[in-house]
């Protein structure tokens, strides 16, 4: 049941980063997004095919399972997916040393999110389980408020049409990333309400929205923006 969906994940993942890159800006600025989400469904794949053969899967003593390749997957695509974000949003500022620094401080906080989120799954204990949840909670807390408050201010000074592509991309970010604690807290690794292959394709229909649909999503915002832009300038 699982492999079926790992292996329809592996599928869907390859097909979706030759099909983004073959369909995606070639030409510069946008060219640097292309490459970013392709690479995301590329690792992705990697990862779906780890899992089909069990490969990093730990199984705890009360039988739930950890799928430490989707944890390193998340390590390397969710900074990935929030870098292409952060540019948008500094979008031909030129040199500017801001960039680095809210780049630094969003990957810090994203990786922190997936590592304590990672550590809640493997203990079994509740309180420490529930402790290290709230923390991985509290550093996406951080993830969000750099997307929405200085981040978007920054985008808006842009002018209308790179301030409006970088509010529909963060609005649907935002909500489909949500989805990932909750159903967290509900499966075998949280309260076990829903059991491991209900979870397991959730997460799968969750990745491919969050990955492939959004980076077309992402794409043609941007792309309908930068022409935007130009007729105005
Ligand atoms: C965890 C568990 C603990 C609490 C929180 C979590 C958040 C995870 C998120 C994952 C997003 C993954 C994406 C992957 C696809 O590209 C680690 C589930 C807050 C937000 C978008």
């Amino acid at each position: 049941m699982d492999q079926t969906a790992f292996m329809i994940g592996f599928t869907i993942m390859s097909l979706a980063s030759l099909a983004i890159y073959a369909t995606g800006s070639k030409a510069t600025p946008s060219q640097h997004h292309t490459l970013l989400h392709a690479a995301v469904p590329f690792i992705a794949a990697t990862a779906y095919l780890a899992m089909a053969f069990g490969i990093g899967t730990l199984v705890k003593l009360d039988g739930s399972a950890t799928y430490v390749a989707r944890y390193i997957d998340w390590t390397f695509t969710t900074p990935i997916l929030l870098a292409s974000l952060v540019l948008l949003a500094f979008h031909e500022r030129g040199k500017t040393g801001e960039v680095g620094g809210y780049l630094t401080a969003i990957i810090v906080l994203d990786v922190l999110m997936i590592e304590t989120g990672l550590i809640s799954s493997l203990v079994e204990a509740p309180i420490v389980k529930w402790m290290w949840y709230l923390w991985s909670c509290a550093a996406f807390l951080g993830v969000l408020y750099l997307l929405w408050v200085p981040l978007r201010a920054l985008a808006m000074q842009r002018g209308d049409a790179l301030g409006s592509a970088y509010g529909k991309n963060v609005t649907f970010l935002t909500v489909i990333w949500f989805l990932y604690p909750i159903v967290f807290l509900i499966g075998p690794e949280g309260l076990k309400i829903i059991n491991d292959p209900a979870s397991v394709w959730a997460i799968l229909v969750m990745d491919v929205v969050a990955k492939v649909v959004y980076a077309f999503y992402a794409a043609n915002n941007l792309e309908s923006a930068l022409r935007d832009h130009e007729r105005r300038a």
